[in-house]
């Protein structure tokens, strides 16, 4: 390699340095290098698929989470439903066995979402799975034993907003045709739904994490966020806090995250802040359009539309949350668990190209998007592209990938390559196109420093 090449190689090692390195170093909140969060912000980072579950006593109307605030049903008669609700047919370990054959490595359920209904045993309050409901067990509980069974790691979804408990006042932006009582004291509300976050670090084990949600609900109300992440890195060193608050990450916050849209990308109207390079990302998707049961949303994206929404967000450095919407009777629907087998199978023969890797040094192109792992410790790190579209012939890479080997992920016939004046265009041959996504290892020939 002349010096200039080993100039250029150099750059673009340092670029690969710059936008893979994780957690340390970055942002105001970044642990310290060694400790049970920075940790865990690795091994999230490292996961990169998770299995976002929406499940509570809203789906025996089958119309989705909003149901209460959208059909405007009053709390007297919203109380109506956890007697009716009796999922005899759950079983923790069919779903645990689910996301494992999925490839998912995190399992993200509500807890309580909205409508303020516990999903689990809280002893402060009556409105649970436990005391309200004739299946009277805990679900969550069966959930995290057989998620620790499969190595699988377990957050909790929790809603910050309540449409039902009396001390949510003053009122937010949804919720008003709730019929609630126009008073209640907001500290309480504070003291409860931290005492049930502390339930939730306490009671189940070693958990992943808080994932918050509502809080835009009531954005100027005193939430004392920064007492609750406190609370949860005290009670779980590694568990991380994250919070869909849709605005730019607050102090003590584990991960930013995404709704509906890759980071960098705003077609839903959620995404308004910046993707931070301080933390770990994330981007939440439905399998259809909905998140809680809905009997009548058919429209499931492809096996292909799901895969592009994996690769798209390892590309943008994020993991995927994709959503699974349980029938009330404790089963998950079959053109769910379908497509999660699907994208089972895709990761067993390809995960090697998205577990444990980080953004790659290119940014996402027409063609696709790129994924690289080993950037320290005295490894050449190797750069995958990921080329989306079906039909591109060719790819060009920066002149300093001149030197690199590219094959084809699993293949041993290096693709050809062509000094140009934009860089170095390979040439995909026909027989190395694979289904949804063909990737091409690019193996960088100099090693990156040791730590
Ligand atoms: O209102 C919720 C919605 O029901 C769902 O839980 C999604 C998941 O990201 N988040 C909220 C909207 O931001």
């Amino acid at each position: 390699m002349s010096t200039r090449d080993r100039l250029a190689a150099g750059a673009l090692l340092a670029a690969i340095v710059a936008t893979t390195v994780a957690g340390a170093a970055r942002g105001q909140d970044a642990p310290a290098p060694e400790s049970p969060n920075a940790a865990a912000r690795r091994a999230f980072e490292d996961a990169k698929f998770g299995l976002f579950v929406h499940w509570g006593v809203y789906s025996l109307l089958g119309k989705g989470e909003w149901v209460m605030n959208n059909d405007k049903i009053p709390v007297a008669e919203y109380r109506k439903l956890p007697p009716q609700f009796n999922p005899t047919k759950f079983d923790a370990e069919e779903w645990a066995k689910l996301a494992r054959s999925a490839g998912v490595r995190y399992v993200t359920v509500t807890a309580k979402h909205h409508d303020g209904f516990a999903m689990f045993d809280s002893k402060l309050t009556d409105y649970d799975v436990v005391d309200a409901t004739p299946y009277a067990k805990d679900p969550l509980r069966a959930l995290a034993d057989a998620c620790r069974k499969n190595r699988i790691k377990l957050f909790f979804y929790y809603s910050l907003l309540d449409w039902h408990h009396p001390d949510y006042f003053p009122l937010g932006k949804t919720g008003r045709s709730a019929g609630r009582e126009p008073g209640g004291d907001w500290s309480r509300y504070v003291a409860y739904y931290q005492g049930q976050v502390r339930e939730l670090c306490t009671n189940y084990g070693e958990i992943g994490g808080i994932w918050f949600d509502g809080w835009w609900d009531a954005p100027d109300a005193a939430w004392d966020l920064e007492g609750t992440y406190r609370l949860i890195h005290e009670l779980q060193p590694g568990a991380l806090a994250g919070n869909n608050h849709h605005v730019a990450p607050f102090p003590g916050e584990d991960f930013q995250m995404f709704e509906q849209d890759l980071p960098g990308e705003n077609s839903a109207g959620f995404n308004k802040a910046e993707a931070t390079a301080a933390l770990p990302l994330e981007t939440c998707l439905t399998m259809n359009r909905s998140w809680g049961y809905d009997s009548g949303d058919r429209a499931y994206k492809s096996p292909e539309e799901l895969v592009h929404a994996l690769v798209g967000a390892a590309g943008r450095g994020a993991n995927l949350l994709l959503n699974v919407g349980p029938k009330p009777d404790g089963t998950i629907p079959p053109e769910a668990a379908e497509r999660l087998l699907a994208l089972g199978r895709w990761l067993e023969a390809n995960g090697k190209a998205v577990y444990g890797t980080r953004k790659g040094p290119i940014p996402p192109q027409p063609w696709g998007v790129t994924t690289s792992r080993g950037t320290s410790g005295g490894r050449a790190p190797t750069i995958y592209l990921h080329v989306l579209k079906p039909d591109a012939k060719e790819v060009v890479l920066p002149e300093a990938l001149a030197e690199a080997v590219a094959l084809p992920l699993g293949g041993t016939t290096p693709l050809k390559k062509e000094i140009v004046p934009e860089g170095v265009k390979l040439t995909i041959p026909d027989d190395a196109r694979a289904p949804y996504d063909t990737i091409i290892a690019v193996d960088v020939p100099v090693p990156m420093p040791r730590d």
